[in-house]
């Protein structure tokens, strides 16, 4: 048996330094400059590498032990490798008389170390004959730069032209693992990808191996949802959103539908709050153009447009689609009924035809029908504006004199604060709530 006694070398005067991973096990067989264990002192972390190529037959530390330089660390029986190397060639290993366990190792036995660290690990592994003799301690600094990392961890980054202190390891004690590293790089070429023209780039949210924590099912996303999804993070990253929320009293407004509902059966439709609300925002866009207008030219104009179309969100099995009501000023409530029905069903079977769904200037969103007392719409740019409308609820509001159940409507107005500033906001809701609350004002 050729066993060998690799020891702690120089570690540039740290006393005690602990031992915080062991890299080996017993049966491993390492190469000259494998890490055995990781130190880490006060002042660094450092990787213990091998001084002889072998099988561990005894480790001889465990995490968490305090280490000084010349503390035996692993057994290594070099026999294998010694006799691989016979049978390669050298005549000089036919000379080599593998000691015996050395005898522990001082920092005096030791050859003299290299002032750097890893020229030390290289030197000796350069000056090394095959079937080493006498172990050369070396320690190759795991944590150069303030960065804790394995010698094979650090020649990739530097084959990948990484700098190891951008990258935040994952290992025990902040240790820079591969996959720390092959993240980083999946990392930076897709902020690369969404980087912008300003230089700005988005953090990617990183890829979560769910299944590691229960039970999971994966399935393709429909292409409309990618659109959707691809559509709204545009909008949302394009476009500084303000949204601005008011109840609009529609008591008047609910009575009148109600007593119309029968005129609608006539009709062969039905009449709910929508027709209304579209009514409303085309005398609104009417009387605050801004909100009829988009940016152009890089945003030195703004291009004010002489029609009224309305998109309407329409919540489908199949995912969002946002068909198109044009001319909305020029039809009238019955008229608009019977197309926000239409519409809706369509989108609902798939049948909408592409142009339906363009031309918009305005998008209202209703959840009315689903619930929910507010929420932040999107803009649908390059709209700048979008109504998000939540469910009417009876409440008491106080005239005056005393509390009287009212039916209230929240509305919630999202805005490109690009082209829309606080006032006009203010007032395209101001217009909302006196339209909807006196429907006698839509006609003026
Ligand atoms: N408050 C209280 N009740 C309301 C209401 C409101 N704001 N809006 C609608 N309702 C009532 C209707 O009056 C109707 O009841 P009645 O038949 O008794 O009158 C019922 O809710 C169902 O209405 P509806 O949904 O069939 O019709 P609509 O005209 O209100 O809306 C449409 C049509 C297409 C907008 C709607 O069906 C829809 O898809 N909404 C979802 C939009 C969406 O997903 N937005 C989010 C987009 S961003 O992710």
């Amino acid at each position: 048996m050729s066993k060998q006694q690799v020891t702690v070398p120089d570690i540039g005067g740290a006393e005690g330094a602990e031992v915080i991973e062991v890299l080996v096990a017993v049966g491993d067989s390492v190469a000259v400059d494998q890490g055995l264990i990781v130190l880490e002192s006060d002042k660094a972390s450092m990787e213990i590498p091998s001084t002889v190529a072998g099988t561990v037959v005894e480790v001889l530390v465990a995490e968490g032990q305090e280490l000084a330089e010349g503390a035996p660390v692993a057994v290594i029986d070099a026999a294998a490798a010694v006799e691989q190397a016979a049978t390669e060639d050298s005549p000089e290993t036919e000379s080599v008389a593998p000691v015996e366990p050395p005898a522990k190792q001082t920092a005096a036995e030791a050859p003299e170390p290299a002032t750097q660290p890893n020229e030390a690990a290289s030197t000796a592994a350069a000056a090394a004959p095959r079937g080493i003799e006498t172990p050369v301690p070396a320690a190759t600094p795991a944590a150069a730069g303030g960065v804790y990392a394995g010698p094979a961890v650090r020649k990739l980054a530097r084959e990948l032209g990484v700098q190891l202190e951008q990258v935040s390891g994952s290992g025990p004690r902040g240790r820079v693992v591969k996959e720390d590293l092959q993240q980083f790089v999946r990392k930076a070429l897709s902020e690369g990808a969404s980087a912008t023209a300003g230089g700005g780039a988005i953090p990617a949210i990183p890829e979560i191996d769910f299944a590691k924590f229960g039970a999971v099912d994966v399935t393709e996303r429909s292409k409309l949802d990618k659109l959707t999804a691809a559509n709204m993070q545009r909008s949302w990253l394009n476009v500084p959103h303000v949204t601005q929320f008011d109840d609009v009293d529609i008591t008047a407004l609910e009575e009148f539908r109600k007593g119309l509902k029968a005129e609608g059966e006539r009709r062969g439709t039905r009449l709910t709050p929508m027709p209304f609300i579209l009514k409303a925002c085309a005398v609104a866009l009417r009387d605050n153009p801004k909100f009829n207008s988009s940016l152009a030219g890089q945003g030195s104009q703004l291009v004010y447009k002489q029609y009224i179309h309305i998109g309407m969100a329409v919540d489908t099995p199949a995912g969002l689609m946002v068909p198109v009501i044009r001319d909305v000023d020029r039809k009238t409530v019955w008229e608009l009924a019977a197309e926000v029905l239409d519409l809706a069903a369509r989108a609902r079977d798939r049948k909408l035809m592409p142009a339906e769904m363009q031309g918009g200037c305005f998008t209202i969103s209703s959840l009315g029908s689903i619930g929910g007392n507010g929420f932040t719409p999107i803009v649908n740019a390059p709209e700048v504006g979008i109504l998000g409308v939540s469910r009417a609820a009876i409440k008491p509001v106080w005239n005056g004199a005393e509390f009287v159940p009212r039916t209230l409507l929240p509305l919630a107005l999202s805005y490109d604060h690009r082209v829309i500033n606080g006032g006009d906001g203010g007032r395209f809701m101001a217009s909302l709530v006196t339209l909807l609350g006196d429907l006698r004002q839509l006609v003026m």
